[in-house]
């Protein structure tokens, strides 16, 4: 109409699949691990809305260099990454958060459909909505699925061969056996000629593992407190933030940074489900973010079956990315 028709390129909106298990499931997982005689909350409680942005900003932090040196990998090494996966395939990005790593690799790979999957249902589909009209021609699925429990992938996903991107080191969540099971998974997705994407920070000094999940500005204190208050929405906990410190390190024993909040005096807790008296330095582990060496790598891949794998890193060998073959 006139003047006012200044629209934006009409684009298919993304389909939306919601695989998450029920809010009771969550809650009672919850309870359990607060109860439990180490008590724990796992790390995918981070993701709230504001937790999701507070991820963003770690990721500007200069301690926190990984998703950096992620990106210049990729950057001096596109070519012969997308040499290596092949295009016009499904591209299935786990832990998808904002998106921005996998559009980075759009114009390498042309994907035939892009896959987005993540635990933050809200800010998923909210970046994908922004996506689809920057790429109005380009199929794309979200899935919103807690795929830490069980990786599945809706009817809608195009078969393999597919390439899954598992990028920013998030394979340091799991325990060494997890990884395996998961990394296995993975391969069953990509299905026979299909290409997992893996990208993996490496073991270096201790001081600056340790600054990067203790940063000076408390960026990663602020996303590891916040946890506590999305347990008090889950679970309708009465956790006060202020009563709480952020713990974090790196264990070269383990080759894991380990995250906790440590409670600072005696407090009494209650939550739907539970309750519990924490005493001063009583600590409640949030997080474990495995660092690996590439040999390390190497056989992980090796065991959960991959044929073939190329690795790249970037020059003080912080972090590498892998492209292995199912
Ligand atoms: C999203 C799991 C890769 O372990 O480095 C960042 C999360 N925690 N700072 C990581 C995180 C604290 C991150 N991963």
């Amino acid at each position: 109409m006139g003047s006012n028709d200044l629209r934006a390129p009409l684009a298919a909106a993304p389909r939306f699949f919601d695989l998450r298990t029920t809010g009771s499931d969550l809650a009672a997982e919850l309870s359990a691990s607060l109860a439990a005689t180490a008590p724990f909350i796992s790390p995918k409680f981070f993701y709230d809305p504001l937790g999701s942005r507070l991820f963003e900003a770690i990721c500007e932090l200069p301690e926190y260099s990984l998703t950096r040196a992620e990106r210049r990998i990729f950057e001096a090494h596109g070519d012969e990454i997308a040499a290596r996966v092949g295009v016009d395939r499904p591209l299935v990005d786990l832990g998808a958060g904002n998106c921005e790593k996998a559009e980075r690799l759009f114009d390498l790979l042309a994907p035939s459909q892009y896959v987005a999957v993540d635990i933050a249902a809200d800010f998923l589909q909210e970046r994908l909505a922004a996506l689809a009209l920057r790429h109005p021609a380009l199929a794309i699925v979200g899935v919103a699925e807690d795929f830490t429990c069980s990786l599945q992938v809706p009817a809608a996903v195009e078969p393999g061969p597919r390439t899954v991107f598992y990028p920013g080191s998030s394979i340091g969540n799991f325990a060494p056996d997890a990884a395996l099971a998961f990394l296995s998974r993975m391969r069953e997705v990509c299905g026979a000629g299909g290409q997992l994407v893996l990208g993996a920070d490496l073991v270096r000094d201790k001081r600056s593992l340790d600054l990067a999940y203790d940063d000076a500005l408390g960026v990663t204190a602020a996303f590891n407190l916040n946890v506590l208050r999305n347990v008090n929405r889950l679970v309708a906990a009465d956790f006060d933030v202020a009563d709480w410190r952020h713990v974090a390190f790196f264990d070269p024993v383990t080759s894991r940074i380990e995250m906790h909040v440590e409670a600072r005096c005696d407090v009494p807790v209650r939550w739907r489900g539970g309750e519990r008296r924490f005493s001063a330095t009583d600590r409640i582990h949030t997080e474990n973010s495995y660092k690996y060496t590439l040999p390390g790598l190497r056989a992980l891949l090796q065991r959960a079956g991959f044929t073939e794998w190329e690795v790249w890193t970037d020059e003080p060998r912080s972090f590498a990315v892998a492209v292995a073959a199912a």
